[in-house]
């Protein structure tokens, strides 16, 4: 009795931790997610090069308060403006090398690789 009891309170354990890990995945279901930090006081890209493949998204995030907005050599499409926690996601369909930076913060530039 008393272990069986505990077995149900272990299967419903597992359930609620599905539910959570589920709700965090279609919180955000970029393939790639560039934080953005201060490094001495600058804004940067935690990550300023990565590399996907043509297809997959890419989601900037932060916990800062400051609005950003991304802007890049094309196929790069300027975001809107965003202030975290607000995000920014974009979808890349082209192979290349992409640079892109903030136009309210110089000092954050970056690159995405796109591979075929
Ligand atoms: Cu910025």
């Amino acid at each position: 009795m008393r272990k069986h009891w505990f077995r149900s309170i272990g299967l419903g354990g597992l359930s609620a931790m599905g539910l959570v890990l589920g709700l965090q995945q279609a919180a955000s279901a970029a393939d790639k997610k560039i934080e953005i930090v201060r490094k001495a006081g600058r804004f940067v890209f935690a990550e300023p090069n990565v590399t996907i493949n043509v297809g997959q998204s890419v989601e900037w995030w932060g916990t800062d308060s400051a609005p950003h907005q991304l802007d890049g050599n094309p196929p790069f499409k300027p975001t809107p403006e965003f202030t975290p926690p607000g995000t920014a996601t974009e979808t890349f369909d082209t192979a290349g090398v992409i640079k892109y930076h903030c136009t309210i913060h110089g000092s954050m530039q970056g690159t995405i690789t796109v591979l075929k």
